[in-house]
């Protein structure tokens, strides 16, 4: 084996190794698409039209697998052309890995944008590169010690045979497993959305917004809020991929009997589906993290009555299957607000992002509190006895969403035309409703909005204002009054602990032209 082959060969392995293990890197932490395939489907991109349509119809199929096995073969080479030029060209070898890397976090930036989840894994497999080629370097300097024949410094080291080939087959395994175990985490959770995909639950339809609880401005928020836009949050990195023919809720704590209920069982009990509107205490005043969807369930009560709570308990422990926890009042579960235990959202399976298969909706709290994903476990409880995963760090252990509203059109610094001017947006306190909505232009007196339909008292409600403006910058402010007589306050406050209020406001310029 001649030492220039045998560090190519170095670091070819170590290349599809360092490859493995930012493909494991991805599919944990559940990049949609892999380095590799960002990095042929840009290639398919940037090939010539024509050409590319030709080829795709020749190839029908075939196109894409041809195309990454094509990146890989490319990547393989250029791979072991750095492990050539390692030993001596330390400096262009390690450039050229960076290149590769350069170009597959560029893809995969194009497709996903920057974040954790995408570069993290081109990181690893660099510095795994890195690392193992080192390795490599010492094993080679260590048996050149033991060889005093070793040629002199400016010739490549001859690699002592057994330590090297000791090394590779180390480097290699770790590229196996590696790989191995990012095919197993990809099977387990597409052999879950395949599952999933093919789910017919009984008793689950599909509702599009009623045509009354739409108020027809451009730019203001969808009423229903499509699954795919739905916001999202959860401490969770990898998404847990839950087998419903192996999930299980436990009810247990202070019951009279415990019981454990299968997806089947859950589901044969027969399901409810309400509009709801859920929300994160995290939201700024003014910001998206909330969405209204139509839910498909079994109420939280008739389910926590199979168990039977004790008398003294006041709450629910919820766990997911992730570990996280939250304690929900005992009240809200079982009152006639509607918590229910569901398992799809806008007519569908839950996606896995949002707790498939079945996650908490309880209306009129903040999601921290109530709306537990991938639960599997309701511990009934008292408040004095537990905390939960966010109330450990402050958050408040009750908190009921506060009545709120926001202001989607104008855009924050648009340029608009004197004269009649439209605002709108949407306003909501779930489990209480919204009666009515007001605006003050530039800090004029408060005058009411017209509403939608509110459809219940657990959905947003759209709202629109009126308007007429002079030329110059303008302030509008939004305010909503509850079913209840509550005033929003204009009280700032953050988030922290328990919701943030305030008013929303939003500063635009009317002009006497049409901007250009
Ligand atoms: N398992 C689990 N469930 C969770 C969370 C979480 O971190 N883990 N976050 C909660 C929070 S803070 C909110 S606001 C809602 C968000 O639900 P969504 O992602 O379906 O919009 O989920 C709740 N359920
Ligand atoms: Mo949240």
């Amino acid at each position: 084996m001649t030492s220039t082959r045998a560090w190519a060969a170095a670091g070819a392995v170590t290349g599809g190794t360092a490859i493995a293990v930012s493909q494991l890197a991805a599919s944990v932490l559940s990049v949609r698409e892999s380095p590799l395939v960002a990095v042929a489907e840009v290639a398919t991109r940037a090939t010539p039209g024509i050409v590319a349509t030709e080829a795709v119809e020749l190839l029908a199929g075939l196109a894409k697998p041809l195309l990454v096995v094509g990146v890989v073969l490319a990547v393989g080479a250029l791979f072991a052309v750095a492990g050539a030029l390692w030993p001596q060209r330390r400096a262009l070898s390690v450039g050229l890995v960076a290149t590769v890397a350069a170009v597959g976090l560029g893809a995969v930036v194009l497709r996903n944008g920057t974040g954790a989840t995408e570069t993290l894994p081109i990181g690893l497999g660099a510095a795994t590169w890195l690392l193992a080629m080192t390795a490599f370097t010492v094993v080679a300097r260590r048996q050149g010690d033991a060889t005093p024949a070793i040629p002199a410094p400016s010739a490549t080291p001859a690699p002592g045979r057994r330590g090297f080939l000791a090394t590779l087959g180390v480097v290699g395994l770790v590229g196996v497993c590696s790989g191995v175990t990012a095919r197993w985490v990809e099977g387990g959770k597409s052999a879950v959305q395949d599952m999933r995909r093919l789910l017919r639950i009984p008793g689950v339809t599909q509702r599009s917004a009623p045509r009354r609880a739409r108020i027809d401005v451009p730019g203001v928020t969808p009423w229903q809020t499509p699954n795919d836009d739905f916001y999202r949050v959860h401490t969770a990195i990898a998404v847990p991929a839950i087998d419903p023919a192996t999930w299980k809720l436990r009810i247990h704590g202070m019951v009279e009997r415990e019981v454990v209920l299968t997806y089947d069982e859950v589901i044969s009990r027969g399901l409810v589906e309400a509009w709801v509107t859920l929300g994160c205490v995290s939201n700024e005043v003014g910001g998206p993290l909330l969405g209204n969807a139509w839910w498909s369930g079994v109420p939280t009560r008739d389910l926590l009555a199979l168990a039977g709570p004790a008398a003294g308990a006041d709450a629910v422990l919820q766990t997911s299957e992730d570990g996280w926890t939250c304690s929900t009042p005992l009240d809200a579960l079982t009152d006639e607000r509607g918590g229910m235990l569901a398992v799809a959202m806008n007519g569908e399976p839950l996606p896995l992002e949002h707790g498939f298969p079945a996650r908490t909706v309880v209306p009129g709290l903040y999601g921290y509190t109530s709306a537990c994903k991938w639960v599997v476990d309701w511990e009934v409880t008292r408040f004095a006895d537990v905390e939960a995963y966010w109330t450990q760090r402050d958050w408040a252990e009750r908190a009921p969403m506060r009545l709120s509203s926001r202001i989607d059109v104008p855009l924050a610094g648009e340029e608009l035309l004197v004269g009649p001017v439209t605002v709108a947006g949407v306003a909501w306190l779930p489990g209480t409703g919204v009666a009515d909505v007001q605006v003050s232009l530039d800090g004029g007196a408060w005058t009411s909005g017209r509403l939608a339909a509110p459809v219940t008292r657990n959905t947003w409600v759209q709202w629109a204002a009126d308007l007429e403006v002079g030329p110059g910058p303008h302030t509008v402010r939004v305010r909503a009054v509850s079913d209840d007589g509550e005033v929003q306050t204009g009280v700032r406050r953050d988030p922290l602990p328990d919701g943030a209020t305030g008013w929303h406001e939003v500063e635009f310029t009317a002009v006497e032209e049409a901007p250009l």
